[in-house]
């Protein structure tokens, strides 16, 4: 059993532009996941086309690429026990209209190509995307299962 296990979660720029942001965190925080890397960025085309490597030549490729790049995303590490396999649960299908009410494309969206959220697909996967969207490291947040409530 690994508490530390990490998953990349990005905010797509519709979830940023339609101020889903404090909700999306939310729902990670209150499950008991930790956050361990947040920031704000607008990522370049060529930045989405490596973190996207894997699907280069679908017919959906370049509209998603310009999709990610129309506006700023939040990028996130979270940190927990299954964070990769829970992650992707909470977010849902990649089809937001099968997505089950309860997870987050399941409540906020209804389209494929608007579906406001990203997780890792697997462990392995997470460690690479950390690597591309954090390239100076994240914090080893030991201290994150201390209290922080009393001095
Ligand atoms: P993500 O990587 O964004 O978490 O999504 P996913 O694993 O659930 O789905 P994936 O197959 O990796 O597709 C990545 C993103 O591409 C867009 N997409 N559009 N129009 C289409 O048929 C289509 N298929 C996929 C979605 O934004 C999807 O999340």
């Amino acid at each position: 059993m690994s508490t530390t296990e990490r998953t990349y979660i990005m905010i797509k720029p519709d979830g940023v532009q339609r101020n889903l942001v404090g909700k999306i965190i939310q729902r990670f925080e209150e499950r008991g996941f930790k956050l361990v890397a947040l920031k704000l960025a607008q990522a370049s085309e060529e930045h989405l086309e490596k973190h996207y490597a894997d699907l280069k030549g679908k017919s959906f490729f370049p509209g998603l690429i310009k999709y990610m790049a129309s506006g700023p995303v939040v990028c996130m590490v979270w940190s927990g026990l299954d964070a990769v396999k829970t992650g992707r649960a909470m977010l849902g299908t990649t089809n937001p209209l099968q997505s089950a009410a309860g997870s987050i494309r399941g409540d906020f969206c209804l389209q494929t190509g608007r579906n406001i959220c990203h997780g890792s697909d697997s462990v392995e996967n997470a460690e690479k995307e950390i690597k591309l969207w954090f390239p100076d490291g994240v914090v080893q947040w030991t201290s994150a299962l201390e209290g922080w409530t009393y001095e």
